[in-house]
């Protein structure tokens, strides 16, 4: 890369689409890397209405994980919590399907509040964001309402009754993103979307079809990532055709979609550009017109969350100049 091209790559900024545990942790080593350089767009379809608050658990997730307050075995959630609000909702009959713990609750509170006074889930991310002390700019992918429903053979599923209260078993037979098509993308999305400064856009290794689709959904999201101009590059979330965490595997199974590179390539034709894989997943002739790269996909710790952000900086600029030596 040549040295203005450096320069000018590290001062650019990066665009990562987001859902979920997996999404997050990659979001973590890209701004290890990035700092305030990073701009994460947020899937928002598993918000919902509990207990007269609302929870935006994907949001949530990616505030304590960049904000470095998570509890990295759950993943989900804040370190260090307590649950007497739990116990004592349990002693008067209260829903405890879903759990929430004093601190984050304090979360839910405020946010409810601020909504309730007009506030949109942008302005309320932005500045909960900034009492996290996060480098990186949060940005809900809409401030209007979207909600994941999962469809079963017995019945139609809210998102967070299907993942928690029914911990993903009953089998998918499709997935529906209610109000998408009434949704309008974030004014900051929209922005951090436009060419000038944009160096490359990363889709998380979130769960394509509970993650990234209902991103994807939103009217104008696909537009503006072609138009933007920059290399588009996803990090599968499979390795060695298994999910590190989640259903995705379990969903691509009922849905008879086959687990491999193939079919994660095939998932996001016509959007990007590449395509990591784990090393042990060197595609067999993915036969789509993409650059494949295998490196260790697999995020343990800091270090390899960082070392995953490198590879797929690296990775970007690559596509970056490899286009613009074919201009
Ligand atoms: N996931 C669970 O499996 N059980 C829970 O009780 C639970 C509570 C919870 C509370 C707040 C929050 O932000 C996330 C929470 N999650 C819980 C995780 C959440 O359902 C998923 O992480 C996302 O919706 C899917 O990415």
């Amino acid at each position: 890369m040549n040295e203005a091209n450096q320069i000018c790559g590290a001062e650019r900024r990066v665009v990562a689409l987001c859902g979920g545990v997996g999404g997050a942790k990659l979001a973590f080593g890209l701004q290890k890397v990035l700092g305030s350089k990073l701009h994460v767009v947020i899937n928002m379809a598993d918000d919902f209405e509990h207990l007269g608050l609302h929870v935006s658990p994907d949001l949530d997730t990616l505030l304590y994980t960049l904000g470095e307050l998570n509890d990295r075995q759950r993943g989900w959630g804040r370190a260090g919590e307590s649950w007497n609000f739990m116990e004592a909702l349990g002693q008067i009959g209260g829903e405890t399907w879903f759990a929430l713990g004093d601190r984050d609750l304090a979360l839910h509170v405020e946010r409810t509040r601020r909504l309730a006074n007009g506030e949109s889930l942008t302005q309320i991310a932005a500045d909960v964001a900034k009492h996290f002390g996060i480098a990186a700019h949060l940005w809900p992918v809409t401030d209007d309402p979207i909600r994941t429903i999962v469809i079963t053979p017995e019945e139609e599923l809210a998102f967070q009754r299907y993942f928690v209260a029914r911990r993903c078993e009953p089998a998918v037979r499709a997935i529906r993103f209610d109000c998408a098509e009434k949704a309008r993308l974030a004014k900051g999305v929209e922005d951090v979307l436009q060419p000038e400064g944009l160096r490359m856009i990363v889709i998380c290794p979130s769960n394509p079809f509970l993650s990234i689709d209902p991103l994807l959904a939103v009217p104008g999201l696909r537009e503006a990532l072609r138009a933007a101009g920059a290399p588009v590059v996803a990090v599968s979330p499979l390795i060695a055709g298994q999910a590190v965490k989640g259903p995705t595997r379990k969903i691509m199974d009922e849905l008879g979609i086959q687990a491999t590179t193939a079919t994660i390539a095939a998932h996001y034709q016509g959007l990007i550009d590449g395509l990591i894989v784990d090393a042990g997943d060197l595609p067999d002739g993915i036969g789509l017109d993409i650059s494949v790269q295998a490196v260790p996909t697999l995020m343990t710790d800091d270090e390899s969350k960082t070392r995953l952000a490198q590879d797929v900086l690296a990775f970007g600029d690559r596509l970056a100049r490899k286009a613009d030596e074919g201009r």
